[in-house]
């Protein structure tokens, strides 16, 4: 760690990856606010001063061309998503401190101040470019108005990112072979004059910077290559009316044309939305100028900073500030480590202090699709009647932030029913339920040495959970407690001793009731309104969220009541029925569209498996099932004759397998990860009495048995003939 470790006395501010105001979140996009929300939740637990900010991303080409598609003016289109996720965030108790957006007028005042700055201290200059234009609609073709071949790695990209390949940011005029997305028409090159804004001044710096950056590992590993190799200056204006204008002050004539990039004034919201939160709450509570270091405060020490002019030498130093910490997807990574921060030191604002940057989530195995409708939406999650806490745990404890993960509504009912329900409801309830019964209240007795440890162990569990921005840690601290308590309970078995050692069991109540308390202040983070309730059945005053780690050593005063069972089990038909619901809802979206729109979205959905080297396993179903269910399945040898990629699909393939007694035509999803040439002669398992299914219009009679996400297809071991009985 190369910085002072949290609680420190600087003002922190906590920020999450500005959603873009262009369509539904759904629970794959939440993984990063409930991350952000968990971790800037765990930093006031920890006594820290913290302002968690965010908002909506207005302006870019995702939005102008998808209004312009839906024949709506971009801001009446992406004010509407954010009136939404407005409303949307605090459903999921995901509390900034201040929800703002790009376009708000602080927003648009901070932009032009940085952009002033930067080409005051003569970071800014003007270049003849070549740029995307489209002769039949006559307009110039920013970004995501055009499309073509990465120059890098040669995949499909859009104007201004490699989102299918490489992830590279893409400078306009990079793209090759581009194509214009309104018309579908190769576009042309055209000169042009743009801002650039001179990012490889800033070389030393960031390698520096990077050298101190803490987050997780993905967000400092990765930008080294690109700050160590060729660092490319950044263009940061656009032709086009969508946006924050290009301050005119130096060239008013071409200024009119031109707007500000949108990752130019994206990440100066952070930095907007801390103001209007100071705006609100006053100085005196929170002082978004020190926390930035901005110079218009006594709070800075200016002796300490380096001045813009000198930004690109000093590089040793961080400017004075607070603790500045983003919490993204691992997808804007390259922004958030090398243009973010050389913007900041560009006009001497204080360097972010960390950057964790989330993997990806698949769904059931494979990528959310938002064109598909392949997707579990946040709007839904909670129209099925889930407690958003549940989800809240699920998110932020089924993996390590950086890695990828999975959701299925089956591992979903797994982790609630054995961690929520049978390890820390279950040790709440039998607790508070004893000490209701049985002594009316907390019983007296003091807390024994061995449960004071436990506690202390979990609250600094909990602290380093947060010095190693481990949002898993921070919730496994609790878990890991009530484990524990389950274990404490069920060995002394008070239920034995209150008849026979009443002091005795006076001891272990008392201490599970101490436990029960460290819980709901442990817990806060992950599951702020389950913790709230458990607050109010421990009688507690206020809120639990105002309080700190240190009161969950802090007695027990209240009178407790009869306790209600925080969590609920989810029944396996509920599991069934969404499943369901899902398939039903991809298979009509499969019949309207097959082919994927691309959208702000998607690289989120695709998952990308660098880093998957630790698999995680599901564990074993509690469940057991009988040896005449299993019989009832059909399970037949048989041999792959024809395999045809299915065209249209990504990852289906036909077959046509011999099970002795017939020949099937089986669809599978098998494509990406086998050869097809080389599946005929192949054996396979075959489930030969499934229903019927039918997958892009083929009909599919049997499943071929495969294991994992990268289909390994099973196949016998000796030369079993097709249909023979597998058992
Ligand atoms: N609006 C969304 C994305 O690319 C983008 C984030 C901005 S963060 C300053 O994931
Ligand atoms: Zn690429």
């Amino acid at each position: 760690m190369s910085h002072e470790a949290f609680p420190t006395e600087d003002p922190a501010v906590v920020t999450c990856g500005l959603p873009y105001a262009n369509g539904d979140q759904h629970i794959g996009h939440l993984r990063t606010y409930v991350g952000g929300d968990t971790y800037s939740r765990a930093l006031e637990s920890l006594g820290q001063e913290t302002a968690f900010v965010c908002g909506s991303d207005m302006h870019g080409t995702a939005i102008a061309v998808t209004a312009q598609r839906e024949g709506v003016d971009p801001e009446t289109f992406a004010t509407e998503y954010h009136e939404q996720y407005e409303e949307l965030f605090p459903q999921f108790g995901i509390e900034f401190d201040n929800y703002g957006h790009t376009d708000d007028e602080t927003n648009h005042a901070t932009t032009r101040e940085f952009v002033r700055t930067l080409a005051e201290a003569g970071y800014v200059e003007e270049r003849e470019i070549e740029v995307a234009y489209d002769p039949t609609a006559e307009q110039s073709l920013p970004d995501r108005f055009v499309e073509g071949t990465c120059p890098y790695c040669g995949e499909h990209a859009r104007g201004d990112e490699c989102d299918e390949g490489c992830g590279r940011h893409l400078e306009p005029g990079e793209i090759e072979d581009p194509v214009s997305t309104i018309t579908g028409n190769p576009a042309e090159y055209r000169e042009q004059t743009h801002k650039f804004f001179r990012v490889s001044d800033f070389q030393a710096y960031l390698s520096a910077f990077l050298d101190r950056l803490e987050g997780t590992d993905n967000a400092q590993s990765q930008p080294r290559e690109w700050v160590e190799g060729e660092l490319r200056d950044w263009c940061i204006t656009r032709e086009m009316d969508w946006g924050v204008d290009y301050p005119a002050e130096d060239d008013e004539e071409r200024a009119a044309d031109l707007v500000l990039y949108v990752w130019v004034d994206a990440p100066i919201e952070y930095v907007s939305s801390t103001k209007q939160y100071t705006e609100r709450v006053g100085e005196a509570t929170f002082d978004w100028a020190e926390a930035w270091g901005a110079s218009d405060t006594d709070t800075v020490d200016e002796e300490a900073r380096t001045p813009p002019a000198a930004a690109t030498t000093n590089v040793d130093s961080p400017n004075p500030g607070g603790e500045i910490v983003h919490v993204i997807g691992r997808d804007i990574i390259q922004h958030h480590t090398v243009f973010w921060p050389a913007m900041l030191r560009g006009v001497g604002y204080t360097e972010p202090r960390a950057v964790m940057a989330s993997g990806f989530m698949t769904l059931g195995g494979k990528g959310f699709s938002t064109s598909r409708n392949r997707a579990v939406w946040a709007r839904e999650y909670l129209a099925e009647g889930f407690h958003p806490d549940l989800l809240r745990y699920y998110l932020a404890t089924n993996g390590a932030f950086q890695r990828d993960v999975d959701f299925s509504w089956e591992k979903f009912r797994e982790r609630v029913n054995t961690e929520l329900v049978g390890t820390v409801g279950n040790f709440l309830y039998r607790s508070l339920l004893f000490a209701d019964r049985n002594f009316e209240g907390v019983p007296e007795a003091d807390l024994s040495p061995a449960v004071r440890e436990r506690i202390e162990e979990a609250i600094t569990a909990f602290r380093e959970g947060v010095n190693d921005y481990s949002i898993r840690a921070v919730g496994e601290a609790t878990t890991a407690l009530a484990r524990f308590g389950n274990e404490y309970i069920q060995r002394e078995e008070p239920w034995n001793l209150v008849d026979e050692d009443e002091a005795a069991a006076r001891q272990v109540i008392a201490d599970c009731v101490q436990l029960a308390k460290a819980v709901a202040v442990l817990f806060e983070p992950v599951a702020p309104h389950k913790s709230e309730q458990l607050w109010a059945q421990l009688d507690e005053d206020g809120s639990v969220h105002e309080v700190t780690t240190d009161a969950a050593l802090e007695p027990v005063e209240g009178d407790l009541g009869e306790p209600t069972e925080l969590f609920e089990k989810i029944e396996a038909e509920r599991v069934e029925e969404l499943n369901q619901k899902l398939e039903d809802r991809v298979a009509d979206a499969t019949d309207e569209e097959s082919d994927d729109d691309s959208d702000a979205t998607e690289t989120q959905e695709s998952p990308d498996d660098e880093e998957t080297d630790v698999t995680e396993f599901e564990p074993i179903a509690a469940d057991r099932v009988g040896f005449e269910e299993f019989e009832e399945l059909d399970l037949r040898v048989g041999e792959i004759t024809v395999a045809d990629p299915v065209e249209d699909a990504d990852d289906l393939v036909r077959l046509e397998v011999d099970i002795g007694v017939e020949t099937r035509q089986v669809v599978a999803g098998i494509k990406q990860l086998h050869d097809t040439e080389e599946l005929p002669g192949t054996k396979v398992v075959v489930v030969a009495n499934l229903e019927k299914a039918e997958l892009f219009g083929l009909e599919s009679d049997g499943m071929v048995l495969a294991a994992g996400e990268q289909a390994d297809l099973l196949t016998t071991h000796g030369d079993a003939e097709p249909g023979t009985k597998v058992r």
